[in-house]
This record gives C-alpha cells, sequence and structure tokens, in this order.
C-alpha cells in the first residue's frame, strides 16, 4: 500500500504526521506551501477540491478529514492500537475528534485567517475575541477530561495526537494557556514522544526550505 500524505507546517496536516508515525507505517510527504496559496492550484485542487490539508492519498486515492484519516490509519495499523475498539470508548473517540474538527479547530482559524470570517477589517479584533471565549470554553471541557490522566483513554491514542495539535496551535497565537494544567501536562508529554519530535524536527526543515524558496 502506497501513502502520500500532503502536509503544510503548523497546519493539522500535523494530525495524521503523527499518527502515521505512531503506526510505524511507511509513508511519503508531499509539502503544502499554503503560504504561498499553493493548496488553491489547480493541480492541488485536483488532488482536493476544498483546497486544505492534510489529504492522505492512499494507493493513489485521496482521503480528506482528519477524522476519517485518523480511522483509516487507526484500522490499517491494528497492532498499534491507535483508537479504543471496544464497547462506547470506540464512539467516544470519534465523539471527540469530531468536537475537535467540527468545533475546537474552527475557534483556532479565527485567530490565523480573521478574514475568512468577516469581510470587514475593522470587525477581525471582534471575531478573534468571541473566538477565544469559545476556544477557552472547549478547552475548559477538555481539561475536565484530562484531569488526573495520561491520556484521553487509558493509552495513547490518535485521539491525543488531534488533540496535541488543538492545543499547539492555540500555543502558537501567542495565548497564556497555564490555566489549562492537565491540558499543558498533556502537551509536555506528547512532546516527549518521538513521532511528536519527528514531525517538529520536519516542521523546522519544510519551514526553512519555504523560506529559503522565498528569497
Ligand atoms: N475539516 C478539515 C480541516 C482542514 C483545514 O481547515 N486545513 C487547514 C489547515 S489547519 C487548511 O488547509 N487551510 C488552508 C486554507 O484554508 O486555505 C480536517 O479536519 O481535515
Amino acid at each position: 500500500m502506497k501513502l502520500t500524505l500532503f502536509y503544510a507546517p503548523n497546519a493539522c496536516s500535523l494530525v495524521p504526521y503523527v499518527t502515521l508515525t505512531e503506526a510505524g507505517a511507511d509513508f511519503d510527504v508531499r509539502e503544502v506551501n499554503t503560504g504561498a496559496q499553493e493548496q488553491k492550484t489547480a493541480d492541488y485542487l485536483s488532488i482536493n477540491p476544498k483546497g486544505k490539508v492534510p489529504v492522505l492519498v492512499i494507493d493513489g486515492e485521496p482521503l480528506t478529514e482528519n477524522v476519517a484519516i485518523q480511522q483509516f490509519i487507526a484500522r490499517r495499523f491494528p497492532q498499534a492500537r491507535l483508537l479504543p475498539t471496544e464497547g462506547l470508548a470506540e464512539y467516544r473517540a470519534i465523539s471527540l475528534m469530531a468536537w475537535f474538527a467540527s468545533t475546537v479547530h474552527p475557534h483556532l482559524t479565527p485567530h490565523a485567517r480573521p478574514g475568512n470570517y468577516t469581510d470587514d477589517p475593522a470587525a477581525h479584533a471582534s471575531v478573534q475575541r468571541v473566538a477565544k471565549q469559545a476556544l477557552w470554553a472547549d478547552l475548559a471541557i477538555a481539561e475536565g477530561l484530562l484531569a488526573g490522566r495520561e491520556w484521553f483513554f487509558d493509552h495513547f491514542t490518535a485521539v491525543d495526537a488531534y488533540f496535541f495539535w488543538c492545543f499547539r496551535r492555540a500555543g502558537q497565537f501567542g495565548f497564556d494557556l497555564s490555566e489549562f494544567a492537565a491540558c499543558s501536562a498533556h502537551f509536555a508529554r506528547m512532546q516527549q514522544r518521538p513521532s511528536v519530535q519527528a514531525v517538529n524536527a520536519y516542521e523546522r526543515e519544510v519551514m526553512a526550505r519555504f523560506a529559503a524558496r522565498a528569497g
């Protein structure tokens, strides 16, 4: 099986990068420079008409949406135990990932791209203020779920990889996240994992390549 991940630095394509690495999967990476709008080119849109990363191309067939990609990886590499498979836990894992995708992620994007939410530049600060309040409510829920636990389930899963990206992205906007002690401890635990160290190093390389190309 040939796997190719379309990946952009800082973006949520980090999620399947970490999960594929945790799975021990053999995969290629195609770097997408979203700063240069490569995701909106005709070539890219022919792979993903949504013009977003990630895409995981599986034997030539594109699969989009982190919720689906994470489940694909977990089922394809069962020995890595990347999602619970028993009882309600299986569905609670999907429920959490759906929440990250449908709610938490949209409360992050306005801090990078307020223009996606209003065509009035004077309203950017207001959009960001409201998104931050909503993000804080999300993080308070995650804090409750992680309190006293190492991982969302009884061992590391793809859900942890996904939440790691959400929390990392929030930190990249310069927010002080220290009040979320359990989330911060989860983040620190994730930073120790070789998969995360690999993606951090790879991200630095890609960003340096893009910067060199931009001159
Ligand atoms: N619902 C999608 C979200 C994908 C998404 O929004 N990706 C962002 C990066 S985090 C992107 O490609 N943005 C580029 C753009 O909007 O032009 C998923 O979970 O896979």
